[in-house]
């Protein structure tokens, strides 16, 4: 990253004679270089690449987390002060979504869909293919998501001290603000290890997570194929799933990540907010 940090008043000419000269004594093409604006300033037709300090944070500390470390210096609470809107108001709503899940259900997938972006690997596979938690922002209706995809940690035959240690990460990835646990669960295929999701999920986090849990089938278009309605499904579900729906204070949304429209994502947001708001 090859940032150039520039004050308030500054003048684009000045800027630019400044990467210009840059660029000679580095050997890096000019059109590498981005300027980081003042505060209230906003990305406007600038002659050069620029970026406000609280973008550059959250690639930082995205870039960081991917690689497993852990950003303290760039906590939160650290640069609150940076977190401005564009208006000069400080956002102060941050909200983690946790993706949790079986193998292959479409946890890496239903992030992407968030994102809006291929930030999560997915792909048909019989093995695990998300092995480290990962990490992912954005803003929606302004309100800042940091979403966190998972390996699967229900499977049995993960090593406790791996399953600990992702757990363990989501734990600190939420520490200082609200989280929503987004159970992932394929809309077509509720299998025998799904049973006990929500046990296990109560061991591995808090006795009371269902309270925070917000279900999402994926795989929306299997359920359009043969014209069941979503209700229908999630009436005429198997006892074991309505269980699980019925703790989860019947907070579901479908997905289609192979056509992922925003309409999904709203709803999913405003499950989301309905229980990101109130306690823990
Ligand atoms: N048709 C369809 N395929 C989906 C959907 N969601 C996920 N998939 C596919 O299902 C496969 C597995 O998806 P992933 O997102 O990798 O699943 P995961 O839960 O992250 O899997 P692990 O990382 O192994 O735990 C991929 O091939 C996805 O493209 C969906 O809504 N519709
Ligand atoms: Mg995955």
């Amino acid at each position: 990253m090859c940032l150039v940090v520039v004050e308030k008043g500054f003048s684009c000419k000045g800027v630019q004679e400044q990467i210009e000269e840059l660029s000679r004594e580095s050997g890096k093409p000019a059109d590498e270089f981005t300027v980081v604006l003042p505060l209230g300033y906003t990305e406007e037709n600038y002659p050069f690449k620029s970026c406000k300090i609280q973008k550059v944070l959250t690639d930082l500390e995205t870039l960081a987390t991917n690689r497993g470390l852990t950003p303290t210096s760039m906590r939160p609470d650290d640069y609150a002060e940076f977190q401005m809107e564009d208006n000069g108001k400080h956002t102060s709503t941050k909200v983690n979504l946790v993706l949790l899940g079986m193998a292959g259900t479409g946890k890496s997938a239903s992030g992407n869909t968030i994102l809006k972006k291929n930030v999560f690997m997915s792909k048909p596979s019989s093995n695990p293919v998300t092995r480290e938690c990962q990490v992912g922002e954005t803003k929606i209706n302004g309100i800042h998501f940091r979403v966190i995809d998972t390996p699967d940690i229900f499977d049995d035959e993960l090593k406790s001290s791996d399953k600990e240690k992702h757990v363990k990460r989501c734990k600190e990835l939420c520490e200082s603000e609200a989280c929503v646990y987004v159970l992932v669960m394929h809309v077509s295929r509720f299998t025998d290890g799904e049973r006990d999701i929500l046990t296990k999920l109560e061991k591995a986090f808090w006795n009371k997570v269902s309270e925070k849990t917000v279900i999402l089938f994926t795989r929306g278009n299997d359920l359009k194929q043969t014209e069941v309605t979503f209700e229908d499904f999630l009436n005429s579900s198997i006892p074991s799933l309505k269980d699980i729906i019925e703790k989860c204070g019947n907070r579901c949304v479908v997905f289609e990540n192979n056509s992922p429209d925003s309409d999904q994502v709203e709803k999913l947001v405003s499950s989301v907010m309905s229980v990101a708001e109130n306690g823990k």
